[in-house]
């Protein structure tokens, strides 16, 4: 809108009367005791810590939401190509601290709530995660809106908003008992609802061929027969050091108010409210897998609506500048984080051909213009495949439009390599399997410019194996890798205060936070002792934070002293928890051995073994990798021989407000995936920034950190992805009579059958996937590698205490390339084709 159709008088007064923003403690109070008094309804008399965290919210809120309205304004008059990351999963945690931290406002706020009588530490602990994700990929998409943001990208995210996160866990008995994580109850003073903002989303019902009455030519058309609404939700995200807040959008499903009438008629009103309620259903819960794909037709449906809404939403904003559709990729760059929203694909190429009218060659080339998709794992049971006839009920026009697509993507590859019927069945986006499938990887591929893997050796994977067919077909240049990157605000500035101030006081101030490169200059003060002891305290420091809070989880006492050895992340056969146990295991029975104490703590470094992670609730196998831990941790910490020497930990339903505790307070942190199977990681990022060390595989991102810190600071075992295969195969020939087991494994497995550890036939399928199924994840591959470098850890901690710290130092200089903000940078340029936005 051009500012001269507003009458000079009204604008006058919009200027006049404009909000402006807090920015003393005063003005601050003001906004929090208005919030208390007339958005809460509350007073002075009952202000407790969950009002006055509600009202600190709402002031800060209102300050993000000035800076948001300025910030799209601006990227609307400036007429701009955006960013838009479609992502099924937003793992963001906490909002608060973040805000006040981006907005430099903490001080400010901590001072304003004291004198007020509340404790700033204690409101933000009242904030519930936002847990809307899974694991690395949702915690990944939310790392990129604050890199967005931050450098004044014009980058909105699209989501859904669950009612439901992924469940809470806890551990009874030693077993995972799954609870809902209803994070709402208490509103939430961080999302905008838009209410006015409803796109209807349409599903099932028929296609029709009809005349179209403006060209007089026939086309398809699709009824639909179940209408639900999609309403928005915006959640404003700020950038650090900058106003630029970005937006979240995330839709929430809702019934239409076209009521049912022939249920009406017939009297039947119970059922036909009931009928409107299911709408609210599509957007109640999120899929709790990680790394597994579970073909329901319900998650069809969250994909759908989702991504109709964000199109829509997308498009009304591009129709809006009057621009011929040719512009629209010049407009819009949109990634699709994994295959989750590539039904955006179809639904793209639907609008422009059945609703807009452009010819199909047109229309698809927009399509391949505007979407790229990266893919973030490998891992077959991870693909997603869905059923022929369940997707052509839900979306029957969608179907017949990838046909279209498909038979016309194999002409193509059939003039290109006639008679090639192998290379044909293979990049076909139907699996000719019985049922019949869509393969949505394919179609993903097909549909965009660029496909990315998330770290060097997963892209290399991709164009080696899982996509090699589509390099023949595509050229090489069309899939390319970038590594992922962390946000250097949460995970330094907000996770270890206490460092980022001491990095900081070195560096001239906080600027290394936007450019992480920065952190090099630390090398200089390799040699400094004073420095090192600081570094050291804060270590210290940090895992007596930790120990407070697993004695809270847990009743146990852990010492800040002893070796601090970390693994947190989901519970996954090939993230190998199992390995790490067995690995206790082992050091528990070798302590058992020792004539006495004295031997003991001769030979040993007192450890502290701390596992943590979510098993998906019908992942049987991780299941009983969950309570084996928690069973090894029963005995071992209960018994008087070991004492200090070794303890056991599960952390309870790890998330991502522990994880700042956590990634804080390693020693060594453990990313011991089988070689080629984890795409890329990034705790392993965060560990490392933190100073801590690594004992890893070579494997996803391990590769990349060995590279930028140096082979001498990290502790890498275990076989290469290149002989994975190999070993798999040679497995194969293994059986009872034939043992691939190591004499040192076999040790741990007869400790668990002699029942040590409680009733072992509770871990029998976990023993025999080893013994007698091939091994598919190599425990018995890698064991002894992996105790030979757990050795070389103990002694490096304990007698060379020095260079250790050393090693963290030096590590943490050379982690600049992990960020984040260089992620983005590289999307942006090789991918979007996108700048930042300068006022
Ligand atoms: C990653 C997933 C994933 N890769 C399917 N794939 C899902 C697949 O609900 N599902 O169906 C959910 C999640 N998640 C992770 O992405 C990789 O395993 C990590 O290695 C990687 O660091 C992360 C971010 O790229
Ligand atoms: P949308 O692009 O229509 O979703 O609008 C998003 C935001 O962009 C609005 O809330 C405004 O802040 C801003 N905006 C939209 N249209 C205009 C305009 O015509 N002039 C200036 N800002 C606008």
């Amino acid at each position: 809108v051009i500012d001269s159709i507003i009458p000079s008088e009204s604008r006058e007064l919009w200027k006049k009367f404009g909000s402006k923003e807090f920015n003393t403690v005063e003005e601050f109070q003001a906004s929090f005791i208005s919030h208390v008094e007339k958005t809460l309804a509350r007073s002075m008399y009952n202000c407790d810590n969950l009002a006055a965290y509600q009202a600190a919210s709402s002031a800060v809120r209102d300050k993000l939401i000035l800076h948001w309205n300025k910030t799209q304004q601006l990227h609307t008059a400036k007429d701009i190509k955006r960013v838009y990351y479609f992502s099924f999963e937003f793992l963001m945690g906490r909002a608060m601290d973040n805000a006040l931290i981006n907005l430099d406002i903490k001080d400010l706020t901590k001072e304003g709530v004291n004198k007020l009588g509340f404790n700033l530490e204690d409101l933000l602990e009242i904030e519930p995660d936002a847990g809307l994700g899974n694991g690395g990929l949702g915690r990944l998409a939310a790392c990129f809106v604050d890199s967005l943001s931050t450098q004044n990208y014009a980058g909105w995210g699209y989501g859904v908003r669950y009612q439901y996160g992924i469940f809470a866990q806890k551990i009874i008995d030693g077993y995972q008992v799954e609870t809902p994580d209803y994070w709402l109850r208490f509103s939430n003073p961080w999302e905008l609802p838009r209410l006015e903002i409803q796109i209807p989303v349409d599903y099932y019902g028929f296609t029709q061929t009809v005349k179209d009455l403006k060209t007089g030519k026939s086309k398809k058309q699709w009824f639909g027969s179940e209408r639900v609404l999609a309403v928005a939700y915006d959640f404003p995200v700020p950038g650090y050091d900058t106003a630029n807040v970005n937006n979240l959008r995330m839709w929430s499903a809702q019934p239409t108010t076209e009521f049912d009438f022939n249920k009406f008629n017939q009297g039947d009103y119970q059922n036909s409210v009931a009928e409107q309620q299911k709408a609210e259903s599509i957007t109640a819960v999120l899929y709790p897998n990680d790394n597994f794909y579970q073909g329901k037709e319900l998650r069809l449906k969250q994909q759908y609506f989702w991504v109709a809404a964000s199109l829509h939403d997308i498009i009304r904003r591009f129709i809006k500048t009057k621009r011929n559709w040719s512009e629209f990729p010049d407009q819009v760059a949109i990634q699709l984080n994994d295959t989750h929203p590539t039904v955006a694909v179809v639904e793209l190429q639907r609008v422009l051909v059945d609703i807009e009218g452009l010819d199909w060659d047109t229309a698809w080339q927009i399509v391949i213009k505007t979407f790229s998709y990266t893919n973030h794992t490998v891992m077959q049971e991870a693909l997603e495949k869905w059923p022929l006839d369940l997707f052509g009920n839900l979306l029957p026009r969608h179907l017949e439009i990838i046909y279209d697509i498909n038979l016309k993507f194999l002409q193509q590859v059939e003039k290109k390599f006639p008679g090639d019927n192998d290379l044909l069945s293979k990049v076909s986006i139907i699996e000719e399997s019985s049922p019949k499938n869509i393969r949505m990887a394919n179609l993903a591929i097909i549909g965009s410019h660029r496909v990315n893997g998330v770290a060097e050796l997963h892209s290399e994977l991709l164009r080696t194996t899982l996509f090699k067919d589509f390099v023949k077909v595509f050229g090489v240049e069309k899939f390319t890798n970038v590594t992922n990157g962390i946000t250097p605000r949460r995970w330094l500035r907000e996770a270890n205060p206490e460092l980022s101030e001491l990095i900081a006081s070195k560096l001239g101030g906080f600027g290394y936070l936007t450019n992480l490169t920065e952190l090099k200059k630390l090398e200089s003060f390799i040699n400094d002792s004073s420095f090192k002891k600081r570094w050291a305290e804060i270590k210290v420091n940090n895992k007596k934070r930790l120990s407070l809070l697993v004695k809270n989880l847990t009743g146990i006492d852990i010492n800040p002293d002893s070796l601090f050895d970390i693994q947190v992340k989901r519970i996954h056969e090939y993230k190998r928890q199992q390995l790490n146990i067995f690995g206790v295991i082992h050091r528990y029975l070798q302590l058992k051995k020792c004539k006495n104490n004295e031997e003991r703590v001769k030979l040993y470094t007192p450890k502290v073994s701390i596992i943590g992670g979510k098993a998906a609730p019908g992942y049987y196998m991780a299941k009983t990798i969950i309570k084996l831990i928690n069973s090894v941790g029963d005995v071992i910490n209960k018994d008087p021989d070991i004492g200090d020497l070794l303890k056991v930990v599960f952390v309870p339903d790890y998330n991502v407000s522990k994880a700042q505790i956590i990634t804080s307070a390693s020693d060594v942190s453990e990313h011991i995936s089988t070689a080629g199977t984890e795409g890329s990681g990034t705790s392993n990022m965060k560990f490392v920034l933190n100073g801590g060390l690594i004992i890893g595989t070579v494997d996803g991102a391990n590769v990349e950190i060995t590279r930028e810190i140096g082979e001498e600071n990290i502790f890498l075992f275990g076989n290469l992805a290149e002989n994975v295969e190999q070993l798999r195969h040679n497995h194969k020939f293994n059986s009872l009579e034939n043992n691939i087991v190591p004499s040192s494994l076999q040790e741990v497995f007869d400790a668990i059958e002699s029942n040590t550890f409680g009733d072992s036939s509770e871990y029998k399928s976990l023993i025999d996937s080893i013994k007698i199924h091939g091994d598919y994840y190599l425990v018995t591959d890698d064991f002894d590698s992996y105790l030979q470098t757990q050795k070389l850890v103990d002694d490096e901690f304990r007698n060379h205490r020095d260079e250790w710290i050393v090693k963290c130092i030096s590590s943490v200089a050379n982690m600049g390339f992990f960020s984040s903000d260089r992620c983005i940078q590289e999307y942006a340029e090789n991918i979007w084709n996108v700048e930042p936005v300068q006022e």
